[in-house]
């Protein structure tokens, strides 16, 4: 959406009185129950269970999948349940669980818990503890959770993982950490080499141009929601070929839990926090500074998605949206022109900006951004939106409405 140079100036004053008026932190705010929250995992269905003589059961459906990592850039994957990442599974410590697992691929298949201590018939190496899920059979997978912390399961055959098949495994203390956060979230990162043209991921690929977050490319990820003063936990698991040093602007956060759990404290305090493969980080903060706070990957190959092809000159769009096809070198509406002679200089061009917000317009999370906002938004990123207790309530209005309302 291009912008008018009236908005253009109300933006520019507005800024200028954010930046007259004194910069400090907001009060924190009283801390929730002693429970624990709930995790929020945007873009991401959690998985429903039923409850079968104290026994938690699941029913997990590993099977083809059509998504987009952008509106307009289709995807076909593998995943769980219609989903890609699969839906979250959330429980508590002490829970025993049933998780009835059924095979929908063409081939055969098996479901690791990755980082729970359960027994070798259970752990899914097909051929080691178990036989692997033929196609159209199932198992059913049950263990006791002694453990507390941020898990996961995913196929244990290598070239599945790729093709996407994970889903975060969340077991809760029965009582909450401390400090309490009020707002709780979870976060798969995960790679992908997709071809021009093609809508397949290429899993024997070495080199990776989409990057995603939940199942979803900056702009499309959806921005995580908080009230001024809360404290926040992100939790964040890595399924990919690279590692990631995942960075958050604007805020010190402490890295408080490994793929094992809890770390007790002292904390070190830092703002990125590498996010290796296989591995989880839960990081938590005050969020006292109000403002939309960027969450990215920091590798710049991470930090934009693959628009384009440079075939003998000629740029091949990767991404079928239209009027937005190619890589917008040299003109942007609403944005100063390049140089005259920006062609004379080697190296040119090497900016990727590209505005998609009318693409991005429907979404509730997405209210009140300034206009433009989506052009910074590529690959391995996504928001932490920390507003006032108004605008909260607003944005959780919107998705009521939409909920109702239907996308
Ligand atoms: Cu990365």
């Amino acid at each position: 959406m291009p912008f008018s140079r009236r908005s253009f100036l109300q933006n520019l004053f507005a800024g200028a009185a954010v930046a007259g008026q004194e910069w400090k932190p907001a009060p924190t705010v009283a801390p929730p129950g002693p429970r624990p929250v709930l995790v929020e995992t945007p873009d991401l269905p959690k998985l429903p269970f039923t409850i079968d003589n104290g026994v938690k059961v699941f029913r997990l459906v590993a099977e083809p999948v059509k998504t987009t990592f952008l509106p307009e850039r289709p995807v076909d994957c593998w995943g769980f349940n219609g989903s890609m990442p699969g839906p979250a599974i959330e429980v508590t410590q002490g829970d025993r669980v049933r998780i009835i697992v059924e095979n929908r691929l063409p081939e055969i298949f098996s479901a690791h818990w990755h980082g729970l201590e359960v027994p070798p018939e259970v752990d899914g190496v097909p051929g080691l503890g178990i036989d692997p899920i033929p196609p159209g059979g199932s198992r059913t997978f049950e263990f006791s959770l002694h453990q507390h912390g941020t898990f996961f399961y995913h196929s244990h055959m290598p070239m599945q993982e790729m093709m996407g098949m994970i889903g975060l495994f969340i077991v809760h203390p029965p009582q909450a950490y401390e400090p309490r956060v009020h707002r709780d979230f979870g976060l798969i990162w995960q790679g992908w080499s997709i071809l021009p043209n093609n809508t397949v991921p290429n899993t024997l690929a070495m080199e990776f141009n989409w990057l995603t977050i939940n199942g979803k490319a900056g702009p499309d990820t959806t921005p995580m929601i908080v009230k001024t003063g809360e404290r926040v936990r992100i939790r964040m698991v890595n399924l990919s070929m690279d590692h990631h040093p995942i960075h958050l602007h604007g805020n010190t956060f402490y890295t408080v839990g490994t793929e094992a759990g809890r770390i007790p404290q002292p904390w070190e305090p830092g703002n990125t926090v590498i996010v290796g493969v296989a591995q989880a980080r839960d990081i938590e903060f005050d969020a006292v500074y109000p403002g939309d706070w960027m969450l990215h990957c920091h590798l710049p190959h991470h930090m934009m998605n693959q628009m384009g092809s440079s075939i003998r000159g000629e740029v091949v769009p990767n991404y079928p949206l239209g009027e937005h096809a190619a890589m917008g070198h040299a003109t942007h509406p609403g944005m100063p022109p390049a140089a005259p002679e920006a062609w004379a200089v080697k190296g040119y061009p090497q900016d990727m900006w590209m505005v998609m917000d009318d693409a991005m317009a429907a979404k509730p999370e997405n209210h009140g951004l300034r206009p433009g906002w989506s052009a910074a938004m590529m690959g391995m990123m996504t928001l932490v939106r920390v507003v006032d207790p108004p605008t909260f309530d607003r944005i959780q209005a919107l998705k009521a409405g939409q909920q109702k309302g239907g996308r």
